[in-house]
């Protein structure tokens, strides 16, 4: 199916805007709505899906017109809230169109963290009351009209209707090549700070690429990687692991690798840490300005400096460094003395065609973790 074509399909059913948070499943249609087809629909790139569900909803009570509201599937579990407790007919009322990009899918080999959400999203959108239809690269143009006809239908009635979106459903397109004007690479940057470490630091990395980095990087460096924990679900959520981890072994330095788009996705954790101040914690921040794990789209907020944002949060150090001399630098510093340190570093938004992938299953990585800890118990 052309983006262009579903582009056009969600038009004639009067849709007018789309929000959400990209995803690899959806990357043709993100490509289109944030390059060639920009014009086609009001686009926002919001921080989380359940912030998305919050704007097609005031979108709704603004215009009377629903909105689209797109996401991986791993993105229902930020629109529960929202949806039972704003858009169901038993509050408001309120229609909206998800396009669901479907991970995981049973009988698709797919990452760990897509398991689980991938066996219950259909089951998911029965349960939040939102009836669905599967797209997928056979769907033809007038099978997508009666489906959206149908939504369409649902949608008049307050309610809402999802599009859960097979892996593979949008034709390849070209375009969508993102890039910004930072020229540190991520993946050197991780490495400078994985060569940083010493025996006492420990990691938490977030979701995406920065994870496979970090994993590959400990192996090559130190042969063994149970010192990282890789965040490879839950994004957003890396910062307040690593400040539990830190809560409770305060003999251990915790460095957390954090990206944008997740820093974004759950901000309120960098104003926690910053009021709570560990004072063994490391926030390193990769700003590409972009969700490059799932094909470089837009994070949404260029220009924006989480140094600043952690600076006004309590953090006690803060530093934006743009080369791997300047994270040096702040590595050292960081090194010298206890505190709480946020380093915001500007990187470029690639990585590597052939970059691995863990080896183990998650629970084995946990229980390395975990084991390398309990063994360094003072
Ligand atoms: C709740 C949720 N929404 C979306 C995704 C899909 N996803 C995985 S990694 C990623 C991008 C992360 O961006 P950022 O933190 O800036 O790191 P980068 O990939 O740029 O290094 C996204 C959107 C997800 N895993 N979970």
């Amino acid at each position: 199916m052309k983006a262009e074509k579903f582009v056009s399909a969600l038009k004639d059913i009067g849709i007018e805007s789309v929000a959400g948070v990209p995803d690899s499943t959806l990357k043709q249609f993100c490509d289109y709505i944030n390059t060639d087809g920009k014009d086609e629909l009001k686009h926002y790139v919001t921080a989380n899906e359940g912030a998305a569900a919050g704007l097609a909803a005031g979108i709704y009570l603004g215009s009377g017109k629903p909105a689209a509201v797109y996401m991986q599937n791993s993105g229902l579990g930020n629109i529960v809230n929202p949806v039972t407790s704003i858009a169901n007919t038993d509050v408001y009322g309120i229609p909206m169109l998800f396009i669901i990009g479907w991970r995981g899918e049973p009988g698709v080999h797919d990452e760990p963290q897509h398991k689980f959400m991938g066996k219950i999203t259909d089951k998911m959108c029965d349960l939040l009351d939102i009836p669905y239809s599967i797209i997928d690269k056979d769907t033809t143009g007038e099978e997508l009209e009666k489906i959206l006809s149908e939504a369409s239908r649902v949608l008049s009635s307050c309610r809402q209707y999802a599009l859960i979106v097979k892996k593979g459903t949008f034709d390849k397109r070209s375009g969508g090549d993102y890039a910004n004007a930072y020229t540190m690479i991520r993946e050197n940057a991780v490495r400078t700070v994985v060569e940083s470490l010493g025996d006492n630091d420990l990691i938490v990395s977030t979701t995406g690429k920065i994870s496979r980095e970090v994993y590959e990087q400990l192996d090559m460096i130190y042969g063994d990687h149970s010192r990282a924990f890789l965040t490879v679900g839950g994004m957003g959520h890396a910062s307040m692991i690593a400040y539990g981890i830190a809560e409770e072994r305060p003999d251990k330095n915790i460095f957390c690798l954090d990206g944008d788009g997740a820093a974004l996705m759950h901000m309120g954790s960098i104003a926690f840490i910053g009021q709570n101040r560990p004072d063994h914690f490391v926030h390193i921040c990769f700003n590409n300005g972009a969700h490059e794990s799932v094909g470089g789209m837009p994070t949404g907020t260029p220009g924006l400096s989480f140094s600043k944002i952690a600076t006004d949060s309590g953090y006690d150090c803060t530093v934006t460094v743009r080369n791997e001399d300047e994270l040096k630098a702040a590595l050292a510093i960081a090194a010298e003395k206890k505190g709480l340190y946020f380093i915001e570093a500007l990187v470029a938004a690639s990585s590597r065609d052939d970059l691995g992938r863990p080896k183990e299953s998650a629970a084995e990585n946990k229980t390395g973790f975990m084991t390398r800890l309990r063994g360094e118990e003072g």
